[in-house]
């Protein structure tokens, strides 16, 4: 357990109804019953008065107890639900401060105990900062999975095979004479059963486009209606249009949601070589962002449309009398009636399906992918050729399976996931 006793407000910047505080350390149940003067037995809340070290009244507030190590951050935790006005929230922060052996949390150091006391792992961490910044609905029901331990729990599962695989080889290498050094064929065969497996988890869709939002890049010639196009889908002057070709210089980024599914829409300047200065970065950038699309907007002529996976092909301009007939394939569209806007955002919906994780599935991080694909290798290495061998294989990929959860050698990654947190998380 850590020595310091840390203290944070856990809600809300105050003014609110209510604000908590919560403190957790060895020393949390000493600094409870010095400013509420008794404790509420563990899992219980009880009213109390708070008051300073001189008898000055602080607040009334709600108190509750929990006793290490079944609390959330795995030491003892005591919370106060206090009113949630300024001055109230300082003054109760001030005076847990001149406790000895208090201080105030750094970010995310509540949640950090909890990994470091063994009652979360590093995917449910992971889980729990995605849950925090969760914005759109389906973000929300993919890290709640994932913060409840639904990953934890597989990759525990995994965990359990490997180690049983391990302990067979070994025995195996006991057992082995000089002439024949070569693995069970039932080893290698369940061994091929957990890659299989494995290379599944790794090929779905993964949680960066649901939790980063999918990159819908709208780009094609300058003049082509582009900044126009990303004004009609975001219902408001966002772009600048003119009729002046090469209008769009830097790119611009909209974040929006298209039936709850996220999305950053991004205007780019129009492709042309030019000798501009300005422009020429411009178009640099675009070129850019069409090859990182996760699906490409194209608004040109016919013929010129980049082959890219995901791809809507947009025929602009259509209420003029000129446009009226769409090539087969591409989509009429005009920005100034509005004709099209809906079928388009029909279209962006249902190629983002293809990107983004199915509902109820537990979508990977590119940490854990990475981690998952070190142990599938390793596994695909193991051949019946030899035990010695394959015990070492399997050794690695239990090393990797570590790494997954963060019981091993994950000092820096800790650092950048916990500061990720909110203070008092
Ligand atoms: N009639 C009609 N005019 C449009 C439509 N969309 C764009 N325009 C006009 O076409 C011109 C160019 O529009 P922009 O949206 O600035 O084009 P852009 O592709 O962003 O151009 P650059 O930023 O220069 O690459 C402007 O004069 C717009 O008013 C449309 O659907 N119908
Ligand atoms: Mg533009």
């Amino acid at each position: 357990m850590s020595a310091d006793t840390i203290f944070a407000l856990s809600s809300g910047r105050p003014p609110a109804a209510v604000s908590i505080i919560r403190v957790s350390g060895p020393l949390a149940r000493a600094a409870g019953k010095q400013l509420g003067r008794s404790l509420p037995e563990p899992r219980e809340a009880a009213l109390r008065v708070l008051r300073r070290a001189d008898g000055d009244v602080l607040d009334e507030a709600l108190v509750l107890r929990f006793d290490g190590p079944a609390s959330s951050t795995g030491e003892d935790v005591v919370e106060f639900q206090c009113h949630g006005g300024r001055a109230i929230v300082d003054a109760i922060l001030a005076e847990l401060a001149s406790l000895d052996g208090l201080r105030q949390a750094e970010p995310g150091e509540f949640t950090r105990r909890a990994f470091e006391n063994g009652r979360i792992d590093l995917t449910e961490a992971e889980g729990l900062a995605d849950l925090l910044e969760a914005e759109t609905e389906s973000q929300r029901k993919a890290a709640l999975a994932i913060a409840e331990g639904g990953l934890r729990r597989q990759v525990e599962a995994w965990q359990g095979r490997v180690l049983e695989l391990s302990a067979r080889a070994e025995v195996a290498i006991d057992y082995v004479d000089e002439e024949d050094v070569g693995a069970d064929p039932r080893l290698v065969a369940d061994c091929a059963t957990l890659v299989e497996e494995l290379t599944t988890w790794i090929d779905r869709p993964r949680i960066e486009p649901l939790r980063d939002g999918i990159r819908v890049v709208v780009a094609g010639p300058p003049n082509a209606g582009k900044s126009s196009l990303i004004n009609a889908i975001a219902g408001e002057d966002r772009a600048i249009v003119t009729d002046v070709p090469g209008t769009t210089r830097d790119h611009l980024e909209i974040p929006l949601s298209i039936a709850g599914v996220p999305i950053v829409l991004t205007d780019t300047a129009g492709l042309r070589d030019t000798s501009e200065t300005v422009e020429r970065i411009g178009v640099e950038r675009a070129r850019a962002l069409t090859k990182g699309a996760d699906i490409l907007v194209w608004m040109g002529d016919q013929g010129e449309s980049p082959a890219v996976e995901r791809l809507v092909r947009i025929h602009g301009r259509c209420d003029l009398p000129d446009r009226g007939h769409a090539p087969d394939g591409w989509l009429r569209v005009s920005s100034v009636t509005g004709e099209g806007i809906k079928e388009l955002l029909g279209c962006i919906g249902k190629l983002a399906r293809s990107v983004l994780p199915s509902e109820g599935a537990i979508p990977l991080n590119r940490r854990q992918a990475t981690h998952i694909e070190q142990v599938r290798d390793a596994l695909a290495q193991i051949s019946s050729s030899d035990v010695v061998l394959a015990a070492e294989h399997l050794r690695i990929a239990r090393g990797a399976l570590d790494r997954l959860t963060g019981r091993a050698g994950v000092e820096d990654l800790l650092d950048a996931l916990f500061g990720r947190f909110c203070l008092g998380k």
